[in-house]
This record gives C-alpha cells, structure tokens and sequence, in this order.
C-alpha cells in the first residue's frame, strides 16, 4: 500500500530529502567528462527554480517543456521545475520542428528550457506564448548563465501529491499524440513498486542506459528510480550498444536500462565481457524474444528482467525478476499492481486463452483533454492495447500488439510469436512481421529481415528461414514472403513501425 502525504513534491523527496540522508557529498550523476554530486543536483535545481520565478515570473502550474539529450543539466532542469511547482512536458530531443509545433500547441507551455545543440528545430516550431531559454552554451543568454548569480536555496513549492507534476507525450507506433498527465505521487509510485520490488536497487548501485530522459522508461530508469535510494546514474548522450557496454564497464555501471535490440546487438559485437560486469539488466519498449534473453545469459549469466511498461502507466507494470523469472514470458504483475486478460467485451478469460491485458495500480492513464481517454480506461482498468496469454502461475506471455494481430487464410498469427522464430538463426539481426495485402490470397505473412551480415540476404537465406518456422511452429505461420532490409523503421522511443512496413508493402 502505498501512503503517499497529501502534500508532496516529488522533486523534494527525491532531491532535498536524499541529500539529507546522504548528504551532498555523494555522486548523483556522472558524465564521461563529469562528477555532479548530489549537493551539486540540488544546487543547481535551486537556482534554475529560482530564474524561472524571478526572470519569467512562472507560478505554480505552468508548463516548461524540455528538450535535449541525457546530460546532468537536463535533470537540473527537470528538478529546478518541479521544486518551483511547474509541470515538465517531456520530449524526445529527435522531434523536428512540426512535431514540436504539436506538442506545444497541446501542452501550452510558458517557457522551453532547450540544449543549445538541440534549439534550431524549436526555434523554427510555431509555439505563440511560449518563450524559450537555452542551456550549455558558452556565449549568449543562457540557463546556465543565469543560475551562476543566484542563491543555491530554494523551498520546494509545497505542491499536492494529486497535482500534476509531468505532461509525457505518447505518438505510439502511429497517429496524433496524446498527453499523459502524472501527479507528483506517481513519480514516485513506480520507485516503489517496480524498482524497490522487483528491481531491487542498493545505494551504491551505479545506473546506465540508453533511453532518453524524454521518454519515461528513461526518466524512471535513470533518475527515479537510483536517485530513490540514493544511488548514481553514468549519462550518456549518445551511444551505439557497443559504446553502452564499453561506457557500462569503464565506468562500473551495476544497472542497465536499454531495449531488446540493443542487447542483442552488443551481443552480436562481441560485448558479452563488459556485460558481465553488470548486477541487473532491464530490457523493455518491446517484447524481448526468449532467444535474446537465452543468449545474454549463455554469454553472461545474467537474467535479464524484461518488462513491459507505458507512457500511460509512466513505467514498468508486469515483470519478475531472479529465480521468479520464466524465460520467454515478461513476467508476473508488479506488486502494487493488478493484472487480467479480458475479451473485446471486457469479460476476463480463462488462464491459457489469449486476450486483451487490463492493468490497474497506483498509476494509470489521464490523457490531457483526450477523448480516447475513454479507449484505454474501461471501467476502471487500463487497456494497454497488448495480447497476452496468463499461465496458472499468474506470468503474463505477450502474443502481439492487438493491432498487430495478422489474419491470413481464417488463421490468426502473432507477428511476434514468428519473429521470435527468425531471431533464433543466427543470419538474423533483426525481424519484424507484418500482414500486407495480396490480390488473390487477401492477406498474406510478410518478414522484413535485417541480415546479421548484409552479403547473405537473398534466396537461400530466405528458404532457410522458411525451413525454421515451418519446423517449430505452425506452417500457416510461415512468411510467404521475405523481404531483406537494412534497417527497421522504429519510433523515437525504439519501437519498431509495424504500421510503416505494412503500408510500405501495400499495393
Ligand atoms: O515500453 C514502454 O513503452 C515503456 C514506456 C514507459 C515506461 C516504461 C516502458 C517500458
């Protein structure tokens, strides 16, 4: 149960109240190049508290929309918000200009704090009402500037755990953002669900991974939940899987937060060693195949946790972790939270029967003046839009996205289920089915591949992969056809573009 005060700021309780208990002197963030300690954060989260009050007047309530890569002062930034009573309207930094343009027009925000690096696609989005101030450059009007001549005290507004403290945009794989609204006490929830409980970090853990700060598998992963119990966080602003594992052991990270792809590519880099330093690996944004997860542990030991989260539930809601995992299935519902698969009517279905999941807990979907609202919330329960089957021990095995379901022939085939058959050959680097049109067959099963080496897509790499799913699953699962890519569209937030591949292959 978790009894959160009616009056809380979240950026105090991770923030003032850790430096408390710790004190200043403890690393909080590092960089390649840098050390911020705790006092450090606080400091500087103070004094950008304080030039949004004194230099733009903003009140409790306003919105401030951030924008930049993973570095020590976008977190600065983030706590100097909320300590003031603002709301973060967190982005991805690769959003262009259009895309900005959209948000700001949903969000409403008052001021954007923006890496420099990251200003020319702001700057170019038509936001009326909303000024902008930058960060991190070395001439000009700029955030860090500004904070050098102030006191490092600030008071954390002394906001209500029920008020919103972070607007998230979801795009999803397709179609118009919607904006999720989290109060300051579901920042903390899943601290204390998903990270204490199942996650189970130490103070003296040090986190790394690639997810930005803009998406909230970031966000939790990296600064929520090590700055909870007063661990680190290594930040990197850009990094290949290789230069993650590479950063990971140099710096002697303990926790990593990535995504299934990026697993799998430091294992194909040869990067097994330096992901063995780690203490925990969290994968999650997509369905990790149960071949990844067998080959990080064949390679390393280690026992990946895979989880499955949302935007609309701020992060992680199903996943085990240590002897409490099965392979193959994501896991069991967090606790704190409540699980069940559901029909298209909402009835809940037997153990074994795959349907829709409905999940409910401590956070959960508020879209922002949104009516599909009322799409993902039905009676009271959260519809992620997953197919998942629940065994008799209560692990939840992901089928597909609902909309990812593919009917071909009367039969209705997972594209997952038979990507996670390609992934097994070891010319696979990455796979994503689809179904697409076809004039006489109506529907048909379509793989892309991205070959492991380039030079051997084509006819007798394809006949292979039709041999391994005809002999492992059922034959009408089998792609008709096979089509070798370079690359797989993905979202920004790393999910694979299914939508994109179907209308890719339409006709
Ligand atoms: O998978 C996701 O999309 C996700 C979103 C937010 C937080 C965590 C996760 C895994």
């Amino acid at each position: 149960d978790l009894a959160y005060p009616e009056r809380l700021n979240c950026a105090r309780s991770l923030l003032d109240d850790t430096v408390a208990a710790f004190g200043p002197d403890r690393v909080c963030l590092r960089t390649p190049t840098e050390t911020w300690t705790y006092g450090d954060l606080l400091r500087r989260a103070n004094q950008v508290a304080r030039v949004l009050v004194e230099d733009f007047d903003l009140v409790p309530g306003n919105r401030v929309l951030l924008r930049g890569p993973n570095t020590p002062w976008l977190v600065a930034a983030w706590f100097g918000v909320l300590k003031a009573g603002c709301v973060a309207v967190t982005t991805m930094p690769l959003l262009r200009d259009r895309e900005l343009t959209m948000l700001a027009g949903l969000t409403q925000p008052s001021l954007a704090l923006c890496d420099h690096r990251f200003m020319d696609d702001l700057l170019a989005c038509d936001a009326p009402g909303m000024r902008v101030l930058g960060y991190g450059a070395s001439t000009g009007d700029d955030l860090l500037a500004r904070c050098a001549d102030r006191d490092g005290d600030f008071t954390a507004v002394d906001t209500a755990a029920d008020d919103v403290a972070l607007l998230a945009p979801t795009s999803g794989t397709t179609g118009r953002p919607k904006i999720t609204m989290h109060f300051h006490r579901d920042v903390l929830a899943n601290a204390d669900t998903f990270s204490r409980h199942v996650l189970q970090p130490e103070p003296d853990d040090v986190f790394t991974g690639t997810p930005p700060l803009g998406f909230t598998f970031g966000l939790g992963g990296l600064v929520v939940f090590p700055m909870r119990v007063g661990a680190s966080t290594l930040l990197l602003e850009k990094a290949t899987p290789p230069e993650l594992a590479d950063a990971a052991a140099a710096h002697g990270a303990t926790v990593l937060f990535t995504a299934p792809a990026a697993y799998r590519a430091m294992l194909a880099a040869g990067k097994a060693p330096a992901l063995s330093r780690l203490r925990k690996c969290v994968s999650a944004g997509e369905h990790l195949p149960k071949s990844v997860w067998d080959e990080v542990y064949r390679q390393t030991g280690i026992r990946v946790i895979d989880g499955i989260g949302s935007t609309e539930m701020l992060h992680i809601f199903i996943a085990s972790s240590g002897d409490d995992i099965r392979p193959g299935a994501t896991g069991r519902a967090v606790p704190g939270y409540r699980a069940k698969i559901v029909d298209a009517a909402g009835a809940p279905v037997p153990d074994g029967v795959a349907g829709l999941l409905a999940v409910q807990g401590p956070t959960g979907c508020r879209y922002l003046d949104d009516q599909r609202q009322h799409e993902y919330v039905r009676d009271g329960w959260n519809l992620t839009g997953d197919v998942f089957v629940r065994d008799a021990d209560g692990y939840y095995w992901f089928q597909a996205r609902a909309d990812d379901i593919i009917v071909a022939s009367g039969y209705k085939i997972a594209g997952p289920e038979v990507e996670a058959v390609l992934l097994e050959h070891a010319g696979v680097r990455e796979a994503a089915v689809v179904g697409v049109p076809h004039a006489e067959r109506g529907t048909v099963v379509k793989a892309f591949v991205v070959p492991a080496d380039p030079a051997a897509a084509g006819e007798e790499l394809a006949g292979e992969l039709r041999a391994l799913v005809r002999a492992s699953i059922a034959p009408y699962k089998c792609p008709r056809e096979i089509e070798f890519v370079a690359a797989l569209p993905r979202t920004t937030t790393g999910k694979v573009q299914r939508a994109v591949l179907r209308d890719s292959a339409a006709y």
